[in-house]
């Protein structure tokens, strides 16, 4: 196979060409010289002890301590979630402090973009608005949020976002996320050796710890985001390798934190660097994000995005990416190796991040500012140590910016908004549902397909597709993010999003920001008409193409707040009947989601929107039918285009001379 069909991306493409004819390896190359550890890659393997590591190759066998099958696969799981939820959670706790420094003026640079923000989520955690200042409140607010990750006991706050319904479940469950960093903590003590041996049980704590994540950790994140750097709104921007600058100074942001990108922003825009750029040759400076750090970028300001998770080593290769700026997650060690072969300077910037060989110019949000300067100035510096020059030219324009309080305004203004139109859409049978399809790239399939393909289907067949991660990225660099992806859409799809003025692919934010499709779905299951509760709606979450433990943290907070959740590539525990069982059939008795691991394409497709159509025909919505609707939208004005150029002098409003039969 040629490499350059190890993607679907244009860019990458290209990109995959040059570095065969280069011989530098990349991602692509070295999943083929690492061969999948057969017994680990199926849950099978448990490394909890130095009795150990025991592999288990077939049912029945045990451990040294007696561990089963179903223990050993049940204990990975969780402990890969419980990694997961850490990650993302730890994200919210920085963020906080952030929040906390600005209340106390301790952190120069940054400050309340969103102050009716601000006070909603303050009121959601009971910290008194009426009356006070922005920093008063912001204090408050930022030390309530340190506090749910040390909650001991009780509920965390925002939980209450969630349908009654749904919260019964989960009392009844006995999985309610009581404090953040205790869910996690706790999976870690459970799966030490000589504990939790009950693999439902062990999975219930999966449940919780991934709840703690969806419903706390990362929806803090978000909110805390939205407050220090604005709620997103929909604004043009572009994506692809193809945005990066021939003749200026490249810096790319790469990770998940937007409190340094956001500084770098602003830096890269002070005439002052811009001058020492030119000083240098360059003329000017050019920013582009890469993975979720751009989808924090792209969502507020409009960042350009060079692409998602396999494009990090694919940038490197053009030769032009002065620094590569990165701060936590998703970061390839092996972008210095590629690096090293270039100019390009891997700069890592988190406390917690560093990797041999890269440039660390750490990161303190207390003289952030500054340090955004020192960043951009060093890349500057790299400039006239550019060698050859290698850049894709093709980009894609995307519209971003779908927050969930976007995606109630466009629906009402702020005369009427809410999400009662798209729940009518969905009860007519306009919209046959939603889907929300989100997370990573693997290099184990091919690059980019499995979005795709996915995302077309499920709009040819009138489901409403939310999009965050990578999943997104992906999509807009194939155009599927613009109001010209309609073409794609079935007749009622296209109804609506011509009426609402959407596109019918919403780009919702970064993976942390999974919390806003978590938001949209409790108020749809509130707003009437989509029976009660989240596991109602003819809705289903994907990850196709997922390879971080983020994403079964994701994963499983969604299952757990009653999605249907279908990931791709393969199953981590696939060696245990059991408990494929149990996150499946067990965990929809329980929770009213499930849990499965589809490699198929065409069966993940299917299996979505049999599942919709079911949740449909139990609300007694009438049956899909892709005939009964679209006969309004842009017909009569695709009639008119084509009777002009047929050479017709009409109008578009009078249509005179426009057959009814063609309009
Ligand atoms: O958090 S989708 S590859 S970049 S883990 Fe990583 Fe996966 Fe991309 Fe963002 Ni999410």
């Amino acid at each position: 196979m040629a490499k350059s069909d190890r993607t679907v991306s244009p860019t990458a493409k290209i990109m995959l060409e040059k570095a065969a004819e280069m011989g530098v390896s990349t991602a692509f190359d070295r999943v083929d010289e690492m061969k999948p550890c057969p017994i680990g890659s199926k849950g099978m393997c448990c490394k909890n002890c130095a009795m150990g590591p025991c592999r288990l190759t077939k049912d029945g066998q045990v451990g040294i301590c007696g561990a089963t099958l179903e223990t050993v696969a049940a204990r990975n799981l969780v402990r890969s979630i419980a990694a997961g939820a850490a990650a993302h959670s730890d994200h919210g706790r920085d963020l906080a402090f952030v929040l906390h420094g600005v209340a106390t003026g301790e952190a120069p640079g940054y400050q309340i973009r969103d102050e009716f923000k601000l006070r909603e989520v303050a009121r959601d955690l009971k910290v008194e608005v009426e009356g006070r200042t922005k920093e008063d409140i912001a204090l408050d607010l930022a030390e309530k949020v340190l506090a749910q990750f040390g909650q001991q006991s009780g509920e965390l706050a925002l939980v209450a976002r969630a349908p009654k319904k749904r919260q019964e479940v989960w009392h009844k469950a006995g999985v309610t996320p009581r404090g953040i960093d205790r869910e996690i903590v706790e999976i870690m003590h459970r799966t030490h050796i000589g504990n939790d041996q009950d693999a439902e049980h062990i999975l219930d704590q999966g449940l919780r710890a991934a709840l703690g994540d969806g419903w706390g950790g990362s929806m803090l994140a978000t909110e805390v985001s939205d407050i220090l750097f604005g709620t997103p709104s929909p604004l043009v921007t572009e994506i692809s390798l193809g945005v990066l600058s021939e003749d200026e100074v490249n810096i790319v942001i790469h990770g998940h934190e937007p409190t340094l990108s956001e500084m770098i922003v602003d830096a890269v825009s002070d005439p002052e660097m811009i001058e020492y750029a030119k000083s240098k040759g360059a003329k000017g400076i050019t920013l582009a994000g890469m993975c979720c750090t751009s989808n924090e970028t792209l969502m507020r300001q409009g960042v350009p995005s060079a692409g998602n998770f396999l494009d990090q080593e694919l940038a490197i290769l053009t030769g032009a990416v002065e620094a590569m700026v990165v701060d936590i997650q998703c970061i390839m060690q092996g972008l210095v190796a590629v690096a090293e072969g270039f100019h390009t300077e891997v700069i890592t910037t988190s406390p917690k991040v560093m990797i041999t060989g890269a440039t660390h110019m750490e990161f303190d949000e207390h003289r952030a500012p500054e340090i955004a300067r020192e960043i951009v100035k060093a890349a500057i510096d790299n400039f006239p140590n550019r060698g050859p020059i290698f850049i894709p030219s093709a980009t894609e324009d995307l519209v971003p910016g779908f927050s969930h309080e976007y995606i109630r305004y466009a629906l009402g203004g702020y005369y009427r908004g809410s999400l009662r139109p798209l729940n009518d859409a969905i009860m007519s049978g306009r919209l046959r549902g939603v889907a929300g399809v989100v997370g990573c790239n693997n290099p184990r399939v091919t690059h980019d397909e499995a979005h795709s393909r996915i995302v077309k289907e499920f709009l040819k067949n009138d489901v409403l597709v939310v999009q965050t991660g990578c999943g997104a990225l992906c999509n807009a660099k194939l155009g599927l993010l613009l109001g010209e992806a309609l073409e794609y859409a079935g007749p009622g799809l296209r109804e609506i999003c011509e009426t609402v003025g959407i596109p019918p692919v919403l780009h919702m934010g970064s993976c942390v920001d999974n919390g806003r499709i978590l938001t949209v779905l409790a108020e749809m299951a509130t707003e009437g008409g989509l029976g009660d509760d989240i596991s109602d709606i003819p809705g289903v979450g994907l990850a196709p193409e997922w390879m971080s433990e983020k994403a079964l943290s994701i994963a499983t907070y969604f299952v757990a707040s009653g999605v249907y959740t279908i990931m791709g590539v393969k199953s981590p525990v696939e060696g245990s009947e059991a408990v494929t069982d149990i996150i499946g059939r067990g965990w929809e008795e329980k929770i009213g989601g499930k849990l499965e691991f589809e490699p198929d394409i065409d069966k993940t497709i299917q299996k979505s929107l049999d599942h919709i159509d079911k949740k449909r025909a139990a609300l007694g919505l009438p049956e899909y039918d892709p005939a009964r609707f679209g006969r309004s939208g842009d017909r009569r004005f695709n009639a008119w285009l084509k009777a002009r150029e047929a050479g017709a002098e009409v109008s578009p409003y009078s249509m005179a001379g426009v057959t009814v039969e063609e309009a």
